[in-house]
């Protein structure tokens, strides 16, 4: 796989390079146990959405840009697969945005936490960023969900107004909306839990999407909110998409 990977003109290049770079952080301790399914999932719906970033997926973008540039307090909130695949990306992203990251993981423990805050902090330094990294110290908790994945700190994820959360779980999502954030999510699968019910799904791979979303603000686009915006419409558009095949849209 790494000489696939390797080579670019190999048809599933980018395909083989993500997976290279989840091998990479399984061995750095990132990873919870079912990062490779849960990525393996999304590689699947990829698939049948022809591995591009479809117009759904481009209008659902600049509206979570538009929500995130007039929000008071926005955050970029990252699991291990998100470090994994996209790190570097993710504090362009949130350096362009003036915001805080935060690592908030489902399978918490204090080696992941210590490898996740390792990785993004290199990154982070290498590059110049200067992007303030939370979740080493949470101190509060987001209301209704048990176990270590409630736990946040209290300047980032739990007063944030608008939360950029790719790959979220359902519960956490519902969770968040409860508390009245705005809840932007990537999510290749348009039926999942949390693309139904974040306030903004942007289907697509996570990857692609914080590419996206660099450029489009690099370039200057036009990132005003989209006054027809609907979210339902958009995970209609993605399941006729699939239905239909990658071709039609
Ligand atoms: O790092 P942790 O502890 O927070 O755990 C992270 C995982 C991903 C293991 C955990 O959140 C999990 O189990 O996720 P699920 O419930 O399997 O959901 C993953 C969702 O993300 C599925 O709907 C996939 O289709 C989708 N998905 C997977 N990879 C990508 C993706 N969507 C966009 N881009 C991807 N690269």
């Amino acid at each position: 796989m790494t000489d696939h990977a390797a080579d670019p003109s190999h048809p599933r290049y980018s395909s083989l390079l993500q997976r290279q770079k989840l091998e990479r952080a399984k061995k750095l301790g990132m990873l919870a146990d079912s990062a490779l399914i849960a990525h393996g999932r999304g590689e699947a719906f990829d698939y049948l959405l022809g591995e591009k970033t479809h117009s759904f997926a481009h209008d659902a973008i600049i509206q979570a840009l538009a929500v995130l540039k007039q929000a008071q307090h926005p955050i970029l909130s990252v699991n291990g697969n998100t470090v994994a695949l996209a790190g570097l990306e993710i504090l362009q992203l949130a350096s362009h945005l003036s915001c805080p990251v935060e690592i908030n993981i489902f399978y918490r423990t204090p080696e992941r936490m210590n490898a996740l805050l390792t990785e993004l902090e290199h990154i982070n330094k290498e590059h110049d960023l200067h992007v303030n990294i939370l979740g080493a110290n949470p101190d509060a908790t987001i209301p209704g969900l048990k176990g270590p994945r409630a736990k946040c700190e209290s300047t980032g994820i739990f007063s944030a107004d608008v939360i950029f959360v790719p790959l979220e779980d359902g519960d956490r999502c519902q969770a968040l909306k409860k508390m009245g954030k705005t809840v932007i999510v990537v999510d290749l699968n348009p039926m999942s839990r949390s693309a139904i019910h974040a306030s903004i799904t942007i289907v697509n791979e996570l990857h692609r999407t914080i590419e996206h979303m660099i450029e489009v603000l690099e370039q200057n686009h036009d990132v005003s909110k989209i006054e027809s915006f609907s979210h339902h419409s958009i995970l209609e558009r993605a399941l006729i998409t699939i239905r239909q095949g990658e071709k039609k849209d």
